[in-house]
């Protein structure tokens, strides 16, 4: 039987870029895109409406489209979590559980689900913080992403499902807008920089946070889940890491493009998750695990942001 993909949540951050990716890779007709929003950009591929915690929805999805593996990208994120924090642990518990159940039940052979640096809090070790190490969140995002992560393993050595997981950093790409995170602040600035040549950060000057350019992250999430089974040796969430900066080093090199850029700092209640964050992350377990290795640092994610944002005019 062939590869066919189900990615819920497909119109978000990820699931943009993530859709666009496999479709490349693995065929449009191959990958059905899912969500309750509708697309932020064109579909040459399916895209079929479902709501995560739609267990019924999701199964007529598998059955119609013969889905082999699922990528569950549905999530309330950091920052839009802890407005209903209820919520939030429903929506992104109830689908993996879901998601999980219908491998358990052996009607996928794969599922894919991220997890985030939010599983870290004040007390885990700040700079290089180790795949294991201490993992008390304070956000009702973190929770719920460490909880997934332990939900993971256990289906996997419980049941044998081949469930994969990533821990995101903050995610920045030009093709899609971020969904309520703390690290969208290193989108938005962008943005800002190209209509007013200037941007108002809500973290601090010297909030240095991991941050990963989205093609390394996508490429990141599709090795991790081609490779072969025997090299996944962590079926929590590994580890992940691609660049680390404040938000003055960046607004430093966004100015290299937009001479006379001005950043200013207005702190808001985001700034407390932001700093019970690592500020560097130890992915050794990934590179030697699956071969990880980033390809952009801060000044080449810059560079191909501004590039593409000018739609490629330079
Ligand atoms: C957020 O800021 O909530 C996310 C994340 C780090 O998982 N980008």
């Amino acid at each position: 039987m062939s590869k066919k993909i189900l990615v819920i949540g497909s119109s978000g951050q990820i699931g943009t870029e993530l859709v666009e990716g496999l479709r490349t890779r693995f065929g449009a007709e191959n990958i059905v895109a899912s969500d309750i929003k509708q697309p932020q950009v064109a579909q040459d591929g399916p895209f079929v409406m479902v709501d995560a915690m739609d267990r019924r929805g999701i199964e007529r999805i598998l059955d119609k489209h013969g889905i082999t593996e699922v990528y569950l990208l549905a999530a309330l994120l950091s920052a839009t979590a802890e407005k209903d924090p209820a919520f939030a642990w429903k929506l992104n518990m109830e689908s993996l559980l879901i998601v999980l159940e219908l491998a358990r039940e052996g009607k996928l052979k794969k599922v894919y689900w991220p997890s985030s640096i939010a599983v870290f809090g004040p007390t885990t070790p700040k700079d290089m913080t180790p795949q294991r190490t201490v993992t008390e969140p304070t956000t009702v995002y973190g929770i719920s992403k460490l909880a997934g992560e332990g939900w993971c393993q256990y289906y996997h050595q419980r049941y044998g499902v081949d469930v994969r997981s990533l821990r995101y950093p903050g995610l920045i790409g030009w093709k899609s807008a971020p969904g309520g995170g703390t690290t969208d602040y290193a989108v938005h600035i962008f943005h800002e920089a190209i209509k007013h040549g200037a941007y108002t950060s809500f973290l601090g000057p010297k909030s240095t946070l991991p941050m990963m350019y989205m093609p390394d992250a996508i490429r990141a999430t599709i090795d991790l889940m081609e490779a072969p089974v025997e090299r996944i040796k962590v079926r929590t969430s590994y580890n992940l890491a691609g660049m680390s900066f404040t938000p003055e080093e960046i607004a430093a090199e966004v100015a290299r493009h937009f001479p006379g850029f001005r950043m200013g700092y207005a702190p808001d209640q985001r700034q407390a998750y932001a700093d019970s964050w690592p500020n560097s992350i130890d992915d050794s377990a990934a590179r030697a695990d699956w071969g990880w290795a980033p390809r952009y640092d801060l000044r080449a994610m810059v560079d191909d942001m501004v590039l593409n944002l000018r739609g490629g005019q330079g």
